[in-house]
This record gives structure tokens, sequence and C-alpha cells, in this order.
């Protein structure tokens, strides 16, 4: 079988995928890697302490398990990213680049790599944003996004790795908590209402942006990974789409559940990063080339995080 290694694994999208690849391909053949302790949600398998920036160990975590497929996942997110932006390019960028050549020189099947609606600035189409717009970003994050898309193409067209990639948008689940981006709202929610707490929301309450529930992030993930290379035409990253909402429509959707659950706005310096990003996502590519389709829309996914967080919470 086939061996998986996932960088950052211990975060949001990494916590689900890891488990969802475990699951799908046999605990042993998963190696999860992160720089912080495993958490509960990863399940069985083998865990070991990765620092993306430190490239010879990756290599040896590479040949000690003879990995083949590499998810590099680890990253610093939007907000987090303005208030280090030496640690964000170099995290972002230097992991980036160390994972890419070791998928050259050892010759490994296939690469993924988040890349993000962060691309896109304010000069981008604003709603239904398409795959080739203006990439101009005004964020640390997004200038790290766009730079580590042409690396996939550069390393994609310059020797042969196959790469892969999404524009993810906000990813929102209830199995593992975010960290350190402007989305982070979307996830935040959902607590304070099960929490019986008014939420205080860090965006305006008519700020739109696009999301996406975290089962459809990893069926988008990992459906791209197993598309034959042929059928794969955007080299850059593929603009993925599912909801677009506002604050206050979320709020509504916890309504209708929820009446009493209050949310009030004080917006802060994540509502610029938000203002500079789409509303909406046009995911025709990803929905030609790989037949993209979420499954989850705002009412749904509503429905499923508070049928389900509480046993998360309950847990913890
Ligand atoms: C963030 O808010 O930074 C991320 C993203 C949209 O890439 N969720």
């Amino acid at each position: 079988m086939t061996k998986i290694l996932i960088t950052g694994a211990c975060g949001q999208l990494g916590s689900e995928l890891t488990a969802e690849l475990r699951n799908l391909y046999g605990s042993g053949n998963v190696v999860a890697t992160d720089i912080s302790a495993p958490n509960a949600q990863l399940g069985e398998g083998p865990f070991e302490h990765l620092d993306v920036m430190d490239k010879e160990r990756l290599e040896r975590l590479i040949d000690q398990y003879d990995v083949k497929i590499v998810y590099h996942l680890a990253a610093l997110l939007s907000a987090n990213a303005e208030k280090n932006i030496d640690l964000a390019w170099k995290l972002n960028m230097d992991g980036l680049l160390n994972v890419l050549k070791v998928a050259r020189d050892k010759n490994l099947e296939r690469i993924f790599w988040p890349s993000s609606i962060a691309v896109f600035g304010p000069d981008a189409q604003k709603k239904r944003t398409p795959q080739t717009t203006p990439t101009n970003p005004t964020t640390v994050y997004g200038i790290t996004k766009v730079a580590g898309e042409q690396w996939c193409a550069y390393f994609h067209r310059k020797f042969g790795v196959d790469v892969r990639s999404l524009r993810y948008p906000g990813l929102i689940g209830y199995k593992s908590l975010p960290g350190g981006g402007t989305t982070d709202y979307a996830v935040d929610i959902y607590h304070k209402a099960l929490a019986g707490d008014t939420f205080s929301c860090f965006l305006e309450k008519d700020s739109a942006l696009p999301m996406m529930y975290m089962s459809d992030a990893v069926k988008a993930t990992i459906e791209l990974m197993n598309v034959p290379a042929e059928k794969i035409t955007v080299r850059t990253s593929y603009n993925v789409s599912a909801i677009s909402f506002t604050p206050e429509e979320i709020a509504a959707s916890i309504q209708a559940r929820i009446p009493d659950f209050g949310i009030e706005y004080q917006p802060d310096y994540r509502q610029e990063i938000a203002s500079s990003w789409p509303d909406s996502i046009d995911d025709t590519e990803a929905r030609s080339d790989w037949n993209w389709k979420p499954a989850f829309d705002l009412k749904k996914m509503t429905a499923d995080i508070l049928e389900n967080l509480p046993q998360v919470i309950e847990k913890a």
C-alpha cells in the first residue's frame, strides 16, 4: 500500500483529513506529522514531530516510512500571518519549497498543497470570482498563496512533480478548531450558540465570504488526489465553491433552531482582510475537470453541526 505523510496534521483540516485517510487507506499507511502533540481526532497510527522548515528531517521521515504521497498542510493562516509576516513568509514558503524539492529529488508520486481564496484581492471580480482573474492579494498570507501556486505550477512544468491544489474557502467543522484565520468566526459562532452566550462577531453583519463544510473539503481533497493526472488542467490551484454567507445569515440559520441566540458586531482588523476577498467563487473548472459537487448548503451544515457538536464538547 502506498504510504502517505501529512504535515500540519493537528490543524483544523489536518485532523479530519488524517482520520479520513486512515479510514480509507489503513492507519499504518498514514503518517501524521506536526509540531504540536497528536490529538485524539487523528485516530490510531504513526505520528512524528516535524517542523516543515527542517528539510533534513522531512527527508529522513520520507525515507523511514517509504512515503510516496504528501499532503502538505502546515501553514500560518491569514489573521496570524498579519501579526508575524516574517514567520508567515518563512513557514508558508520554505515549507512548500522543501516539500516540492523532496518530491522532485525522491520522485514522489503525488503532492497536495492547499491554496486559498486569499489569492484574490480587491481588484478581482467580487461575486462568482472566476478561476482566471487578477490575483493581487493585500495580505501576506495571500502573497504566500499566490507565490506558492506559481511554485507548484513551476515544479510540475519543469520537473514533472504531480502537485495538486485547491483554493479553499473558509472551512467550517465541529470536530476541530481553526486557528488564526479570518473565517474562524463561522466555527466559533456554533460554540457560543450552544453555550447560550451572545456571540461577538469580528466581522460586519453583511460581510459575505465563500465557505465550505469540512466534510465537503475532505471530499474535494481526496477526489482531486484520486483523479487521473491527464484530467487536471489547472496546475496552479483550483477554485472550489460550496456556500457563501454573511454573519447575519449564519446567525439566522442558528436562530431557526435556537431562537434565543444573540449576535453583536465588533469588527476588528480582520474586517479589512475579509473585505479584500471575494463574496463567492465560480468553480466551473473543478466541476468539469473532476466532477466536483458539494453536498452541504448552509441549512444542512447548521443542522449537522448543532446535532453533533454537543457530543464533541461533552467528550473534551
Ligand atoms: C483564513 O481565514 O485565513 C483561511 C482561508 C480562507 O484561507 N480560512
